[in-house]
């Protein structure tokens, strides 16, 4: 078995390189990228429907992000983008318990003053539906600051055994699913083989941006992974099981899953894999005015591989080197703005792109896989505006 003090310290050690802070909730800090300054203008897309709006989140909806507001680091948790499969449990909070069940030396349950009594630590995650898209602007996406209790610390104190290769996390909310002409009981649940479950980063979230979890992120507590798509993060978490197969439910093996054609040794077949990390990305979501510049802003998505440099390219122009945000942390997304001097009158187009330190450019729509799903999907965005003479 492991020791709880050692591996403690390696939290501790980590969060310091890594500037996770323990302890109290640091202050947020913003970039220099206010909601709009004085004599700034937002600049309509012409590529967007005028009208195009969106609605407050309501439970058991999807709610998204209008990416062009974004304008700090930080999403506001009434903001924060929303997906509910099995609509919108309420979780009896005082009655509330954790259950960590199956190949643990000790299985055990956790009040929520059991999990708020450990050690805590924050950091930040930004992270976006694995069916982002273009439809929506790419708006089904947020950033927050996330406070919690580590899994890791969770999993080595009941024991969990090395036979136990797959850790298994089930929500409150449930739901009917008709496999094979029969109806199904489900509760919303993903899964993690071990050694991905152990990962240091992996926080079993009590806080969102400094307050207790909403009710439509999970309260009273929630999954994150930082660097997975949304769907890892499972909400109004209730039990934690660990077993010696993998796990198969919907949103592993049916939904959530990205059919392309790949590369197979020598061979081209058509793989089909589960919605798991973050695909290297960037989108341009905003383009503001003051005087003759022009500042076009937008956002970089990745699994938690450092970012070397974003570019944009306007027309048929260089690719020229945006300027990234300071306050970007390694899971957090990566807020990025290009100043555009003297743009002549007229329709232009503008693209992003995005590199990480392996060399990984951003794909273009041509070089993506061949794709059957509306999963994963991480292309470089063309968007196009109208400057009037
Ligand atoms: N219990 C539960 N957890 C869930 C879901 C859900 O429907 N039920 N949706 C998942 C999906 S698909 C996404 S994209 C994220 C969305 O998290 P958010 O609503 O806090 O943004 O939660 C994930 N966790
Ligand atoms: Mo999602």
């Amino acid at each position: 078995m492991h020791d709880e003090k050692i591996d403690r310290r390696a939290l501790l050690k980590r969060s310091i390189n890594t500037g996770l802070a323990l302890g109290a909730v640091a202050s947020l800090p913003r970039w220099a990228m206010p909601a709009l300054a004085q004599n700034e203008v937002l600049v309509p897309f012409s590529d967007m429907p005028e009208d195009f709006q969106r609605g407050p989140a309501i439970p058991g909806g999807t709610h998204f992000l209008d990416t062009r507001q974004i304008s700090s680091f930080y999403t506001d948790n009434a903001d924060f983008y929303v997906v509910q499969h099995y609509g919108q449990p309420e979780v009896d909070v005082d009655n509330y318990r954790l259950k960590v069940t199956g190949l643990v030396e000790n299985e055990r349950e956790y009040t929520l003053s059991d999990l708020q009594a450990k050690s805590q630590f924050q950091q930040d995650a930004g992270f976006e539906c694995g069916g982002n898209s273009s439809r929506l602007y790419h708006g089904l996406i947020g950033n927050a600051r996330w406070g919690g209790v580590s899994l890791r610390q969770i999993l080595l104190e009941c024991g969990i055994k090395p036979e136990g290769k797959e850790v298994v996390f089930f929500g409150a909310d449930e739901g009917t699913e008709l496999i094979r002409d029969t109806d199904v009981d489900q509760n919303f649940a993903r899964s993690l083989p071990q050694e991905d479950a152990m990962r240091e980063e992996n926080m079993l979230a009590l806080q969102m941006n400094g307050e207790a979890l909403p009710q439509f992120h999970g309260r009273p507590l929630r999954l994150l992974i930082p660097g997975f798509y949304g769907v890892a993060n499972v909400k109004w978490l209730t039990q934690i099981h660990v077993q010696d197969r993998r796990f198969m439910s919907r949103f592993m093996g049916r939904d959530y899953v990205t059919l392309k054609k790949e590369i197979i040794g020598d061979r081209e077949r058509w793989v089909e894999n589960s919605v798991t990390r973050i695909q290297l990305k960037s989108a341009i979501s905003r383009v503001t005015r003051t005087g003759n510049t022009h500042k076009i802003s937008g956002f970089v998505l990745t699994d938690g591989t450092p970012v070397r440099s974003v570019e944009i390219k306007i027309d048929n122009g260089p690719w020229r080197q945006a300027e990234l945000d300071p306050a970007a942390t390694k899971y957090s997304w990566k807020l990025f703005q290009y100043q555009w001097s003297n743009a002549s009158a007229g329709e232009h187009t503008m693209v992003s792109r995005v590199t990480d330190t392996n060399g990984n450019v951003q794909f273009t729509e041509a070089q993506m896989p061949e794709k059957i799903s509306r999963w994963e999907n991480h292309e470089q965005f063309l968007r196009t505006i109208v400057i009037s003479g």
